[in-house]
């Protein structure tokens, strides 16, 4: 464990300091093992655990908070509920030689893809373009761990998840999508992937949950109450009502695409099909993932995609554009890797209690 801990202080114009909150800072590699430790004491298999943890830890260590350590009591309660099986074993299946299948057997997306990753890239390089699907899984968190590592090699990645029905498509009157986040990775010469990925509805369904926790309003717009009308109080949307596509009918069919392609395509669960009521506690969606990849050496004319990439960020530059997205998440990695992951001291209790098996 990291030595280094402060105490995060408000000042006042009393010239008092007034204590919110103390921060302990936990290295990546403490923070995966405390992770694991909680998944293997609640049913996982220590492959599935440690897949899961480093996932988690990374969400966190790059500032995606709303997937982070946020989302361990989730995993905790929906493997108490006996909805998700820790110890699947996935079955992967070579289907063309551009499609590779996954049957998850309901366990988690990411040690499928992790099982599945090697054969995939393997069709993409040898074919220049493969599909991987990846059905009957539970996926619970940020998709751009998922794609970072194809455009560190070189390849061009897009993913696409489905949830739980929680937003209400443009014009309808209750929620059949999910919040059905996208991610999408391209290499750029000498420099970090372009990396983005976000929510097809206005806010992650985490956020959401932030937010009330912290007792915070949401932005006009950002979903509805169980009436149907736009609200931005969180406990609203969470309690009968729901999220709305970003960008009205735009966004809504989006979010359609993302049905058909993470659900129709692989065989999971569209968001609005499965029902997790049998099992109280559950939090994790059982649905489909897909994941797109493309080798750029088989395109264009000569000059490789991550040398045009470069261009194309130079004039971003140029044009003013300092927000390349995926920029923040690799500056605080590389922050955090030297000097570790600040926790809240209350989260870092709570995750102790959870491994030793207390609560
Ligand atoms: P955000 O709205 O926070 O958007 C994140 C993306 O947009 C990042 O790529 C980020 O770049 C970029 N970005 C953010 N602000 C700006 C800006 N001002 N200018 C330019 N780029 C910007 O994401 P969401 O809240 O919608 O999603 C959060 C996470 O939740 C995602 O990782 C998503 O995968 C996950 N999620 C998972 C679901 C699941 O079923 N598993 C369901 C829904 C969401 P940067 O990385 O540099 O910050
Ligand atoms: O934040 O919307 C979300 C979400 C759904 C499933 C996992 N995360």
């Amino acid at each position: 464990m990291f030595a280094c801990n402060y105490i995060l202080k408000c000042h006042y114009d009393n010239g008092r300091d007034n204590v919110i909150d103390a921060f302990e800072y936990i290295s990546e590699k403490d923070l995966i093992a405390l992770i694991a430790d909680i998944f293997v004491q609640n049913g996982c298999s220590d492959f599935v655990a440690s897949q899961i943890a480093e996932n988690c830890a990374s969400a966190e260590r790059d500032g995606s908070v709303s997937h982070g350590v946020f989302r361990v009591e989730g995993y905790v309660n929906t493997l108490r509920s006996g909805w998700v099986d820790g110890a699947a074993v996935p079955v992967i299946e070579d289907k063309a030689p551009g499609v590779l299948t996954v049957d998850a057997k309901n366990g988690f997306a990411q040690p499928a893809l992790s099982l599945a990753r090697e054969a995939f890239v393997e069709k993409v390089q040898s074919n220049g373009i493969a599909l991987l699907t990846i059905g009957n899984a539970h996926h619970f968190s940020s998709l751009w761990p998922d794609i970072l590592p194809f455009a560190q090699s070189g390849l061009v990645a897009i993913s696409m998840v489905n949830s739980f029905a929680c937003s209400v498509p443009h014009g309808a009157k209750s929620p059949v999508f999910g919040t059905n986040p996208i991610a999408f990775a391209a290499p750029v010469e000498g420099q970090p992937p372009l990396v983005f990925d976000f929510a097809t509805t206005t806010m992650a369904n985490g956020d959401v949950q932030i937010a009330a926790k912290e007792g915070r309003l949401l932005p006009d717009g950002t979903g509805v109450d169980d009436s149907g009308n736009l609200t931005n109080d969180p406990e609203a949307i969470l309690d009968g009502g729901a999220l709305v596509p970003f960008g009205g009918h735009k966004g809504s069919a989006i979010s359609l695409m993302v049905e058909l392609l993470a659900a129709g395509l692989s065989g999971g669960n569209f968001s609005f099909e499965f029902d997790w009521s049998t099992h109280p506690g559950a939090e994790t969606p059982k649905t489909g993932q897909i994941i797109i990849g493309i080798d750029p050496s088989f395109c264009g004319f000569g000059q490789g995609l991550s040398s045009r990439a470069l261009i194309l960020m130079k004039m971003l530059e140029d044009a003013g554009f300092d927000a390349r997205p995926g920029l923040r998440r690799h500056r605080l990695c590389a922050e955090r890797r030297e000097h570790g992951i600040p926790l809240k001291a209350s989260q870092v209790v709570r995750l102790r209690a959870l491994a030793a098996g207390a609560v």
